[in-house]
């Protein structure tokens, strides 16, 4: 899955892909890099983020959804908490709901997902982006986090979500520290093993820097990047969210040819 981030502020490449031009170029690399899959977003959801307006993140991201629809029929996800944005998005093309919030931030979010019949990503966040990493605190951090998504998944189930639209993501960052995120990678398998598919979501985290102090600027943590995704996929992931997607699915193939994969 190819990260394409239509915003001013992404922490990986705010402002790189804002107007849709360059959004569309950027999908274009992307695809022919190999993506199978492009997640686009107009909410930046970095730690202290600020809430973007509905309308504001709808102008940020249609346009470019009809643009890349222009040029490819790939399948084409829409990043946001919010159910009149997914609603608008799938509309206009997109055909999978990536939701951080889990379908947990407005009343509506499970209902209009329900309605939607596309795949959904319920993702785990503690908190919200605003305050997320302030002291986010697990007496053990797996069980929680995978006990939370089986939870929420069961809600989707219950309110008519198809159980084979459902996709799972630990949320990598989201209101956890460096050690709940090593020990949710180590659990990657267990959390495969609840039978739905895994989104792993690792490319240029703060987790990269927490272990290379000198990966500040998030481009320069690729090789940890790469280590995470190789590991996440040997823990049995489905797919792998990524900014850079020709290295990392040269990364997968190389590691794939060697029997491991
Ligand atoms: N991470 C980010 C955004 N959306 N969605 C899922 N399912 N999983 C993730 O791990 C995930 C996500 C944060 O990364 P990015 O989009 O690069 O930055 P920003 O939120 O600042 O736009």
């Amino acid at each position: 899955m190819g990260v394409l981030n239509v915003t001013p502020d992404s922490f990986s490449d705010g402002g790189r892909f804002a107007d849709v031009d360059a959004a569309r170029e950027q999908a274009r690399r992307m695809i022919e890099a190999g993506a199978d899959l492009i997640d686009i977003g107009g909410e930046s959801t970095r730690p202290g983020a600020a809430p973007v307006a509905a309308e504001i993140e709808l102008q940020r991201v249609l346009p470019v959804i009809a643009a890349i629809r222009e040029i490819s029929d790939i399948p084409l996800s829409i990043d946001t908490l919010k159910p009149a944005v997914a609603r608008a998005a799938v509309q206009a093309g997109a055909g999978m709901w990536n939701d951080v919030s889990g379908l947990t931030a407005f009343p509506d979010s499970v209902a209009t997902a329900a309605a939607l019949g596309c795949p959904v990503v319920i993702m785990h966040m503690k908190g919200r982006p605003a305050t997320m990493q302030d002291d986010p605190r697990y007496d053990d951090p797996v069980k929680e986090v995978f006990s939370e998504l089986e939870a929420r998944a069961h809600v989707a189930m219950a309110a008519g979500v198809a159980r084979d639209k459902i996709w799972l993501d630990p949320g990598i960052g989201f209101g956890k520290r460096l050690e709940h995120n090593l020990a949710i990678m180590a659990g990657l398998d267990r959390l495969a093993a609840l039978g739905f598919p895994v989104l792993l979501g690792v490319s240029r985290k703060r987790t990269v820097m927490a272990i290379d102090p000198t990966a500040v600027d998030p481009r320069d943590r690729l090789g940890g990047s790469l280590a995470m995704a190789l590991f996440g996929a040997a823990k049995g992931v489905a797919a792998i969210r990524v900014h850079d997607v020709r290295e990392t699915v040269q990364a997968l193939r190389v590691w794939a040819a060697l029997g491991v994969g």
